[in-house]
């Protein structure tokens, strides 16, 4: 048995117990109460979902397992999952462990490169990668083991062994869809054993120093990791999974949440913004320019991307970070600039405007800018680097629901003819 399943098998019947033992106690106190706006608003606000990998506070951003994001910006992606998944950071021999593991899950099927190799070159990435996992699931232990039978307490090994396959596959796979979709010539074999994020980082074939992009991707990898469970990728999963559809329909419908452009695809949209900027202005613009670009966007009806939250209230750690990894690597160059810039100023001018509840940059509003230095300049292909590391929440989340026996989602729905007639005296109908 491998380190991970080891230690989540010996942590299997605390979390059970622990989840009945809350029920018993506190089963039937309110978590929030739900106002017909919250229902017409995306169920803004609602408390409703348990989620232990990670939590969003307003004030402070990110906390992976209670730990702030800022302080653990030096771990490897694959410390991460297993902090997700497990509550603790693993050690040397269970690191060793995890790596081996991934390794003799790497080898991604041929049918899945010969897929990719017939899409048309105007498909967007993010369809390519989703198609290309979905395609995966004819390998779906989950299924298999469902099918013949296993009992409800083994879901959780089932959806751990899918989660880690389509974990280790993932970075081939994408970087497959990078250099078919943008012709970049032939696929560069993997080298699992280079690690999780750098054999990612060298599959792409980036012509970019490869220590450090090695490093910046690890970084990028475990930034956009895990985001709590009610953001739309996670909680697409989720609902997904909780089908007990196996976690290759589960993670891929994560993502094709996060293939929207209000969620993941705003790191592309953001660095067309600041490119605009450097355009119109031929390069740095003045602070009255730039305020004055901010309004013609807000004016023409278009949100600033990469900026705004629907839970923090605070700008966002995971863009701290990487805004120190920019100044330590590209303090001058004039897009980093720009983001800079817009850093200082667009938080008042949405402020003024009066909308947006944070006026924050949240990750989106750096990441691409800097995938950018490093000469990847496909923007459509971003979000994909987002999905690769997303898969690791999903899938911790995915195995932990099965763990403590998460029944089906169903939220009970009414109709607005409903809401008119029970609350006619406050509707003018
Ligand atoms: N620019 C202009 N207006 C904005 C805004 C922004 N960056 N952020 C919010 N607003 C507007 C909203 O459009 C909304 O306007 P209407 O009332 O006219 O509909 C109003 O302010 C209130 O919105 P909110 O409650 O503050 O924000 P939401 O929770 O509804 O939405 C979003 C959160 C992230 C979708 C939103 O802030 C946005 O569209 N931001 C720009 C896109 C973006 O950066 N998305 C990435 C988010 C991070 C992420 O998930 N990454 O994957």
């Amino acid at each position: 048995m491998s380190a991970l399943k080891e230690k989540l098998a010996s942590q299997i019947d605390s979390l059970r117990e622990d989840a009945k033992a809350i029920i018993t106690a506190c089963g039937d106190e309110k978590l929030s109460e739900v106002k017909v706006a919250q229902a017409f608003g995306g169920m803004r606000g609602v408390t409703s979902l348990i989620c232990d990998t990670s939590e969003v506070s307003p004030e402070t951003g990110l906390l992976i397992r209670g730990i702030p994001i800022l302080e653990l910006t030096n771990r490897l992606p694959e410390e991460i999952f297993w902090l997700l998944l497990t509550g603790e950071t693993p050690d040397e021999g269970q690191m060793r462990s995890l790596h081996e593991d991934f390794i003799s899950r790497s080898e991604v099927p041929d049918y899945v490169y010969n897929m990719l190799a017939t899409f048309p070159l105007d498909s967007h990435p993010m369809a390519m990668l989703n198609a290309a996992l979905l395609s995966l699931e004819r390998e779906s232990v989950f299924r298999k083991r469902y099918f013949e039978g296993m009992s409800k307490d083994e879901y959780w090994e089932a959806a751990l062994e899918d989660g880690l396959n389509l974990i280790a596959k993932i970075p081939a796979i994408a970087a497959a869809v990078y250099r078919i979709r943008y012709e970049k010539g032939g696929l560069i074999p993997s080298q699992a054993k280079l690690g999780w994020g750098a054999n990612f980082a060298r599959m792409l074939g980036i012509d970019a120093p490869e220590e450090e992009f090695a490093k910046f991707m690890n970084l990028y990898l475990t930034l956009h990791s895990d985001h709590e469970g009610g953001n739309v990728s996670a909680f697409s999963c989720a609902t997904v999974g909780s089908a007990l559809s196996d976690p290759y329909y589960a993670v891929s419908a994560g993502l094709n949440g996060l293939a929207g452009p209000l969620h993941g695809l705003a790191n592309q949209g953001c660095l067309r913004f600041v490119q605009g900027i450097n355009e119109r202005y031929h390069g740095v613009p003045t602070d009255e320019q730039l305020v004055e670009y901010a309004w013609e966007t807000l004016n023409s009806g278009k949100v600033i991307p990469g900026y705004g939250h629907a839970v923090l209230r605070c700008p966002d750690p995971r863009f701290i970070a990487f805004h120190q990894f920019a100044d330590k690597h590209f303090k001058d160059d004039p897009l980093m600039l720009i983001v800079d810039k817009i850093y200082r100023l667009i938080p008042d001018v949405l402020r003024e405007q009066g909308k947006a509840k944070n006026p924050f940059p949240n990750v989106d509003a750096i990441s691409g800018s800097l995938l950018y230095q490093y000469g990847i300049s496909e923007f459509r292909y971003y979000t994909v680097m987002f999905a690769v590391s997303r898969a690791l929440g999903l899938v911790a989340q995915l195995v932990l629901n099965r763990a403590v026996g998460m029944p089906i989602t169903r939220p009970k729905s009414v109709t607005s003819a409903f809401i008119k007639s029970k609350f006619s005296p406050a509707v003018k109908v």
